[in-house]
């Protein structure tokens, strides 16, 4: 066996520290959303192999097919089973398995690898050291706040730097009926599931700049008890108060939440990468192509009448149309 019990989010960067062995060492990998009912998904791993065997490191991956519902629980189960694949993606649950002794120490093993030791960012190299099993080489996510460009050109407002700025644009978006369909029908802002998206712009701006910080006494508190905390949770209340925070969010997913935007009953929205953010400007063209977001139109001289659904802006960008039948629920 390569390396029993690796831990590590990448298999790519997994493979750079395999040694060389002559015949093809079997790696079984678990990952959500990675199958090997999935052609591309396979096509994938194959590309690694070919490429790992031309360094001459002869690899045979194999796919441990795990349900992308309910991931967290069912790798839970299956590791708890004694059933332990070698590359283990975590969804949360892996302070647990530390505790259990199944998972690798991975400090000597990244020592022998140039290759992913040089990828390291110094956020990997500082949680390493505190906590040699799990690795993410990527760089730090923070939630980013997105708005529409014409809504935020039509609230006449400069983009937000403070948080009376942010109040000020949330109180245009709800006030300023920027969909234009006569209605004080959107939100400023909305989240999904909780308040950790605002949490990424505001924190610092109420003292919050870390899990455990220094209280009154030079105590050092979980930020959570603290006064600056409470501070920033009565000021999200605040704003649901004002009509300004969409109090549907905490039992909204993530795709609740977008489509909040794309309809119009959001102006503000989070996303949690670079990639993510350009889905939401993709989606979003699509989606306002027609200045009426709506696939009726009312040609010039003639009776009213909708237009084929094939031909809907909304339902072209797998979106729902309260006027597609076809598209109304998804
Ligand atoms: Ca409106």
């Amino acid at each position: 066996m390569l390396m029993r019990k690796l831990l590590l989010a990448t298999t790519a960067l997994a493979f750079a520290i395999a040694p060389a062995f002559a015949e093809p060492v079997v790696i079984r990998m678990v990952s959500k959303d990675l199958v090997s009912t999935n052609p591309p998904d396979v096509k994938h791993i194959e590309r690694i192999e070919a490429a790992m065997a031309a360094k001459g490191t002869e690899i045979d991956i194999q796919i441990v097919d795990l349900p992308s519902s309910g991931y967290a629980d069912a790798l839970s189960v299956m590791l708890l089973s004694g059933d332990i694949p070698d590359l283990i993606y975590f969804r949360g649950g892996d302070a647990k398995m530390v505790e259990q002794g199944i998972l690798e120490d991975l400090t000597p093993w990244i020592e022998k690898s140039p290759n992913l030791k040089a990828a390291l960012y110094p956020h990997n190299v500082e949680r390493l050291a505190n906590y040699p099993y799990l690795l993410y080489v990527y760089p730090p996510r923070m939630p980013q706040p997105v708005i529409r460009k014409d809504w935020l050109e039509k609230s006449g407002l400069p983009a937000p730097q403070t948080v009376e700025d942010y109040v000020a644009l949330f109180t245009a978006i709800k006030d300023g009926d920027f969909d234009g369909d006569g209605v004080a029908n959107t939100y400023g802002v909305t989240t999904a599931d909780n308040t950790n998206e605002l949490d990424s712009i505001f924190n610092r701006a109420f003292g919050v700049t870390g899990s455990w910080i220094k209280n009154e006494a030079g105590e050092w508190v979980n930020a959570r008890i603290t006064s600056r905390e409470k501070d920033k949770i009565a000021f999200y209340a605040s704003l649901r108060e004002k009509g300004l925070f969409d109090p549907e969010y905490i039992t909204s997913k993530f795709d609740v939440k977008e489509d909040k935007f794309y309809t119009g009953k959001a102006g503000v929205i989070f996303g949690s990468s670079a990639e993510v953010i350009d889905i939401y400007g993709g989606k979003m063209r699509q989606c306002i192509r027609t200045p009426s977001w709506c696939c009726w139109r009312r040609p010039r001289g003639r009776p009213s009448r909708a237009i084929r659904p094939s031909t809907c802006p909304r339902k072209r960008a797998a979106l729902p149309c309260p006027r597609c039948p076809s598209t109304r629920t998804r």
